[in-house]
């Protein structure tokens, strides 16, 4: 079998994250399109990953889930939270299916611990046989049991990170907001992307965007870049591009230039 990609497409591509529960419908067709085309292009295999925006975070923030158990009255918060996620995930999925694409919605809080909002143990085999049966398994982030804490959140992120070590992915392609990872917030700047960055170079760039004064690296997309370089440690290389603009998504899948390249 080919070796997969994995689709992320983030909270703030398919939500609008200044309004709670506000879904993106025409984004998130066209998005399925662009999938579908890819897939009858010939690209690999896909596992589509995609975050919360404003359906999972303003619910986890209201009843604390990310703070871990610390009385009866979050529970309620909890399974509401996995509740919001199904909704989000549920238009994605229907959409993905009108298009044609086989997509399998895999509920993470159903195949996940966590221990100490840390991923301890997943059921991926299920992944892997989706895989293999040409279907496309489309997860989320999402509120999980945990170990230590009761519950936390597992970020959509995390869940990417986890299936580069176990799919060896060819590449992960980042939907965000933005045009790439760029020297500058380029919702503040207007800075432009870099068109290619090493694994080296993505690193000294977050360690200075880290600083008080030192370079800061495109909005919302810190904790991403963290992730990022330990995707690319273990030699998979990564695209971060604007999904909101038609056609990039599809030129991504089939390995057409755009946004950033991060080369291990
Ligand atoms: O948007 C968070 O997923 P993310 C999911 O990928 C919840 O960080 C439930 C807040």
């Amino acid at each position: 079998m080919l070796k997969p990609i994995i689709l992320k497409i983030g909270g703030s591509v398919v939500t609008d994250k200044s309004k709670p529960f506000s879904i993106r419908r025409k984004i998130i067709r066209r998005i399925s399109e662009e999938v579908a085309t890819a897939i009858k292009s010939g690209c690999p295999p896909l596992v589509i990953v995609h975050g919360g925006g404003s359906f999972g975070h303003p619910v986890a923030q209201r009843y604390g889930i990310h703070q871990g158990f610390r009385e009866k009255a979050q529970l309620i918060g909890f399974v509401e939270t996995v509740q919001a996620m199904r909704r989000l995930s549920d238009v994605i999925i229907e959409n993905l299916q009108a298009s044609g694409v086989s997509a399998l919605p895999l509920q993470p809080s159903a195949i996940t611990l966590q221990k100490g909002g840390r991923i301890s143990t997943m059921f991926s085999g299920i992944i892997e046989k989706a895989l293999a049966m040409g279907v496309t398994p489309v997860l989320w982030g999402d509120a999980v049991l945990d170990e230590e804490k009761g519950f936390s959140i597992l970020s959509g992120d995390q869940i990417v990170s986890r299936l580069s070590a176990l799919l060896s992915p060819s590449k992960i392609v980042f939907g965000t907001d933005v045009d790439g990872i760029c020297p500058s917030d380029p919702k503040k700047t207007g800075a432009k992307p870099f068109g290619e960055l090493t694994r080296d170079e993505l690193e000294r760039i977050t360690m200075q965007s880290s600083g008080s004064n030192g370079v800061d690296v495109t909005g919302g997309m810190r904790g991403k870049l963290q992730e990022i370089i330990a995707i690319t440690s273990v030699g998979i290389e990564v695209v971060v591009m604007n999904a909101l603009k038609a056609g990039n998504v599809l030129r991504a899948l089939l390995g057409g230039k755009v946004g950033t390249l991060v080369k291990p």
